[in-house]
C-alpha cells in the first residue's frame, strides 16, 4: 500500500527516467540499437527494480499514461542522438494494458511524428505471453503497427516453446531469445539445440535474432556460432544513461 501511494506520487511528479542498453550486431561488431528501460528515482534513494513496480503500475491503471511518456521520451532521445550523428534503432517495451488500448497505433504514430523520428527505427517489444494472451487481436494490432512502418520484436522468447509454430505466424521483425537459454549455453546441449533451432528458423523467415543476457565472451562465441544476428547483455554493457551510452559507442571496438 505504501508502494502504491509512492507510485501515484512518482507518476504525478515525474520521478521516472530511462536508461539504454546497447545491442551489438555480430557481423559488424557495432552498436546498432538500444533498448530503453524504465528506472524510478525514488525520493528516499531506495532502488526499486522495474519488475517490482511495473506490475503494480499496471494494476493501478497507471501504466498507459506512463507508457506514453516512455515512448515520447525514448523518441526524443533518439532524435537528439540522430542530430548528433548517432543513428540508433530504439526498442521500447510495451506492457499488456498499454498494448490493449484500441488507439495505441494512432497514439504511437502521433508521438513519433511529433518527435520527427523514422518509424522504421522504432522497435516495439511485446512479450511472448502478452502475444499469446489474445493471439487474434494481437495479430491485428501488429499488422496495423507494421503498416505504419514500426518494427516489432517478440521479447523473452522461448518460455512458451509449444506455441512456436503459431507465434511465428505473427508479423514480426525481431525475436529476442530469452536469457534463460543463454545462461548455460556453454554447458547445456539442449539450450544450444534450442538456440540453433530458433536462429535457423529466423534466418529462414528473415527475422533478426537478438540473444539477451550475454555476460561472457564464451557465451558470445557460442551465440555467434549458433547464428544469432545480435547480442545484448552485461558483456557489452548494462543499461546506461544517455551520455554514458554515447561514450561507450565512441570508445567501442
Ligand atoms: O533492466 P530491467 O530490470 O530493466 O527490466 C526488468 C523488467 O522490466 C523487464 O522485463 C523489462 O521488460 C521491464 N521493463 C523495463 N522497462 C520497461 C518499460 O519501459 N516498459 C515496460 N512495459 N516494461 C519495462
Ligand atoms: O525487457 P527485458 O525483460 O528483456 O529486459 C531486459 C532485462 O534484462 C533488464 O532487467 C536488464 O537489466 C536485464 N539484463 C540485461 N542484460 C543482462 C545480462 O547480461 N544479464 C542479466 N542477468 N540481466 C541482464
Ligand atoms: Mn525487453
Ligand atoms: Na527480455
Amino acid at each position: 500500500l505504501k508502494l502504491e501511494a509512492e507510485l501515484r506520487t512518482a507518476v504525478e511528479q515525474q520521478q521516472f527516467y530511462l536508461v539504454y542498453q546497447p545491442q551489438i550486431d555480430l557481423s559488424s561488431d557495432r552498436v546498432v540499437g538500444v533498448e530503453a528501460l524504465l528506472r524510478w528515482r525514488h525520493p528516499q534513494g531506495e532502488s526499486v527494480p522495474p519488475f517490482r513496480f511495473i506490475p503494480i503500475l499496471e494494476e493501478m491503471g497507471l501504466i498507459s499514461p506512463l507508457g506514453d511518456w516512455i515512448l515520447a521520451e525514448a523518441c526524443r532521445q533518439q532524435r537528439a542522438w540522430q542530430l548528433q550523428g548517432y543513428t540508433l534503432r530504439m526498442a521500447v517495451n510495451l506492457s499488456p494494458a498499454q498494448f490493449e488500448q484500441l488507439d495505441l497505433p494512432a497514439k504511437i504514430q502521433s508521438i513519433v511524428q511529433a518527435a520527427e523520428v523514422d518509424p522504421g527505427q522504432l522497435e516495439l517489444e511485446i512479450t511472448e505471453s502478452l502475444a499469446m494472451h489474445n493471439p487474434e487481436a494481437t495479430i491485428e494490432t501488429l499488422h496495423r503497427l507494421r503498416h505504419m512502418g514500426f518494427k516489432i520484436a517478440i521479447d523473452d522468447f522461448g518460455i512458451g516453446f509449444s506455441s512456436l509454430e503459431y507465434l511465428l505466424r505473427f508479423p514480426l521483425d525481431t525475436l529476442k531469445i530469452d536469457r534463460a537459454f543463454v545462461k548455460d549455453i556453454t554447458r547445456g546441449r539442449s539450450d544450444r539445440a534450442i538456440v540453433r533451432a530458433l536462429t535457423s528458423l529466423c534466418q529462414g523467415l528473415g527475422l533478426t535474432t537478438i540473444a539477451e543476457g550475454v555476460e561472457t565472451q564464451r557465451q558470445r562465441d557460442y551465440i555467434d556460432a549458433l547464428g544469432a544476428t545480435e547480442i545484448q547483455g552485461y558483456l557489452i554493457s548494462p543499461p546506461l544513461e544517455p551520455a554514458a551510452l554515447i561514450q561507450l559507442i565512441d570508445n567501442y571496438a
